[in-house]
């Protein structure tokens, strides 16, 4: 994945002059020119930046946190972020062994509600691919591999729970964002409450307000993971209402509520919390406070 700087900007917070500043005066980022004159910027930039923003977000210096250094930045978080569990199923992905992992969540399911199950087991399993693969401890394939797989395993699973006819309900993903399972574990529980509801994955606006035009569609529900402005959120809705006539566009994930939060002035709430507390960055804190780095 490639970014420019506005979208590293809007990831990460920093503002543009900012991250060009310190790619020109410490060296920390590696990004490519291309031939239009744009710097191209990748994920592990994004990394980079991701583990300066936590802890300068800490209270700790610029300088020291530069200090640390492109690479150390880059393995802040890896295989000791992790529980040993976790460890263990992040190999079971490496192995393409989904199947164990499927029984470990059955097992789970055996004993809980649905709705608990998909909040619960499923959600953390949802997490933790994407923090093993921000980690590096899964690659690209191997990602899309689980995420592939998980799918099917939570549509089954809804699909159980019987199928409900002619739907009223739409559920797709915001356009442009590449969350797919966030929308997904929506739609389960949406089936969980028996609400006639259809799962459309990543569309285009244009065929969102398609398939509702084509269909007795009451509601839509968009899942934005990704953080977006209030101001594209609101337009994207109010297009899709105008032109397909639908009563409610709900709009729900992590990234609506950032976007709230954006709005109404709160503090921007603590993204990707590691699984466990980091060992290597707890040591690193320390190092800079000793300054022994
Ligand atoms: C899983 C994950 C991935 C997976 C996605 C798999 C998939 N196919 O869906 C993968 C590994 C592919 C991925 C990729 C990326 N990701 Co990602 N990812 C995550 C992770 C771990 C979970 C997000 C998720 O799926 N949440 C869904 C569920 C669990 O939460 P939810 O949105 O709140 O949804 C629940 C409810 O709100 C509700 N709900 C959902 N939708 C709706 C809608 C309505 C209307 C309602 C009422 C309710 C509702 O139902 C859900 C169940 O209860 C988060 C970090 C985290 N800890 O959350 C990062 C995260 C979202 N990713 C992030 C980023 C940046 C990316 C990338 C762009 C790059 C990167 N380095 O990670 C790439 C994109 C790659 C690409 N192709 O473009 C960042 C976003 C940064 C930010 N500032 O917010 C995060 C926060 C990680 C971070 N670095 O801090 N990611």
């Amino acid at each position: 994945m490639k970014y420019l700087i506005k979208d590293l900007s809007k990831l990460t917070g920093f503002d543009g002059a900012r991250i060009r500043k310190w790619q020109e005066r410490y060296r920390i980022l590696r990004p490519e020119r291309g031939g239009n004159g744009y710097w191209y910027y990748n994920n592990e930039d994004y990394i980079v930046l991701q583990n300066m923003k936590r802890l300068l977000d800490k209270g700790e210096k610029l300088q020291s946190v530069v200090s640390l250094g492109r690479e150390y930045l880059l393995g802040m978080m890896g295989a000791d972020d992790f529980s040993e569990d976790e460890m263990e199923v992040i190999k079971r992905i490496s192995r393409n062994d989904f199947e164990s992992i499927g029984q470990a969540l059955d097992r789970q399911y055996s004993s809980m509600h649905f709705t608990d199950f998909v909040r619960g087991p499923v959600r953390d399993t949802v997490v933790l691919i994407g923090s093993a693969w921000e980690a590096g401890l899964l690659s690209v394939a191997e990602e899309h591999a689980v995420s592939r797989w998980l799918f099917t395993y939570i549509y089954g699973k809804t699909r159980e729970l019987g199928i409900v006819d002619d739907p009223v309900w739409l559920v797709a993903v915001f356009p442009g964002d590449p969350h797919e399972l966030g929308a997904l574990m929506h739609y389960a529980l949406l089936v969980a409450k028996r609400i006639p509801a259809k799962y459309a994955g990543t569309l285009s606006p244009e065929h969102i307000i398609d398939e509702l035009k084509r269909n007795q569609y009451r509601n839509l529900s968009l899942s934005l993971v990704m953080p977006q402005s209030m101001e594209k959120i609101d337009s994207v809705r109010s297009k899709i209402k105008e032109r397909s006539g639908v009563k409610k566009v709900l709009i729900g994930g992590r990234g609506y509520r950032a976007a709230l939060a954006e709005r109404d002035g709160e503090e921007k709430p603590q993204y990707c919390e590691p699984p466990v507390l980091n060992k290597r960055r707890k040591s690193a804190l320390e190092d800079i406070k000793k300054g022994t780095l």
